[in-house]
């Protein structure tokens, strides 16, 4: 049985690495998996500072782009589930439980933990523990099949090295637990190709971006040197960069991409690169202004979501707990 789970911190707009990295291969799974269950992970976005006044709205926001990138939650069925982490306490309360098996030391060598102390120099408990709560957004619906992103990996080993540790420990009760990589698994920035396209502290192509934005943001862009459109990741990173976002957006093959800008500058290149991008996210944008007049319906899904979400992280939570011996 197929039991899907992945989530995105609400830390600023999403992005098209988001997209790419992760939402475009729930969208996939969704109909095909026996569960899924995609949540806004609120909890996770205030382990980095951020602003309270604005959060509710950030939230709302991530909602609203899943819901137009695709998602289409039926809590009333079996269908897919649409929460917010903070809504289904027991992901919470099965950190604290898999706290108790979880050495510190496969937490300080985490890269995602080293990056978030050098971006952001706050260094709280939360940060360190992160990946211990991703575990447990995982595990409490005994998921097997997590949708991330290639900087997501490492947390995903730890998630089966924690339920190895319970099951050896306390017997046979988690499952394990399988990354699932869409082919954009690894969108870099627009300015600088070595590093990853992110929410914060990047110019990113945002998925509510307008269609100037986008061709400001591509024309700014950064390139290699040469004047060649080559698929090339160590002598050209930011033109390999931008021909995946093309191929991955228009649905054209890399190799049918050189072919068309053989002889044709980076300026024709990128301008044709911009009209894709603008032209694929306009339906987004349309749908998502449809959701936004509706937030009744919005609403509704979420609250009938993480209903139904409680009942089944519960019905764990009560398994692991026996197993520990707390009830
Ligand atoms: N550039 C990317 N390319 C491919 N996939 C990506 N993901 C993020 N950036 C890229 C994937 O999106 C999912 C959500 O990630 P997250 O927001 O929970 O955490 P993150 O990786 O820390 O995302 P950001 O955008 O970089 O945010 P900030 O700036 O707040 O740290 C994950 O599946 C991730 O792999």
């Amino acid at each position: 049985m197929v039991k899907v789970f992945s989530g995105i911190r609400p830390s600023g707009k999403l992005h098209l690495g988001n997209y790419l990295g992760a939402i475009k291969n729930w969208i996939e799974l969704q109909n095909s998996a026996q569960q899924s269950i995609f949540a806004v992970v609120d909890y996770h976005g205030i382990t980095t500072p951020y602003d309270p006044k604005t959060y509710q709205q950030q939230i709302m926001d991530v909602v609203l782009d899943y819901l137009a990138a695709g998602i289409d939650p039926d809590p009333s069925a079996d269908g897919p589930l649409l929460i917010r982490q903070s809504k289904v306490p027991q992901h919470t309360e099965l950190a604290w439980l898999f706290n108790t098996i979880t050495s510190i030391g496969w937490l300080d060598r985490l890269p995602t933990y080293k990056e978030q102390l050098e971006k952001t120099g706050v260094n709280n408990m939360a940060l360190l523990d992160y990946p211990v709560l991703m575990a447990a957004d995982i595990l409490i619906y005994k998921s097997n099949l997590v949708p991330v992103g290639e900087d997501q990996l490492p947390h995903i080993d730890l998630t089966n090295e924690i339920a190895k540790r319970f099951n050896s420990l306390f017997g046979e009760t988690l499952p394990v637990v399988k990354p699932h990589l869409a082919e954009g698994f690894r969108i870099m920035s627009l300015q600088d190709p070595t590093k990853k396209m992110s929410k914060t502290g990047d110019e990113g192509i945002a998925l509510s971006d307008d269609p100037d934005t986008i061709r400001t943001k591509i024309k700014k862009a950064v390139t290699d040197s040469g004047k060649e459109v080559r698929y090339d990741e160590k002598e050209k990173p930011a033109i390999s960069n931008l021909l995946t976002i093309y191929h991955l957006l228009s649905g054209k093959e890399i190799k049918t991409l050189e072919k068309k800008y053989d002889g044709q500058s980076y300026v024709e290149f990128k301008n044709d690169l911009a009209e894709v991008v603008v032209n694929f996210l306009k339906p987004f944008q349309e749908k998502r202004k449809k959701f936004e007049d509706n937030p009744d319906r919005v609403m509704e899904i979420l609250t009938k979501s993480e209903e139904k979400a409680r009942v089944l992280a519960s019905s764990t939570l009560k398994e692991i707990k026996e197993r520990m011996g707390l009830e």
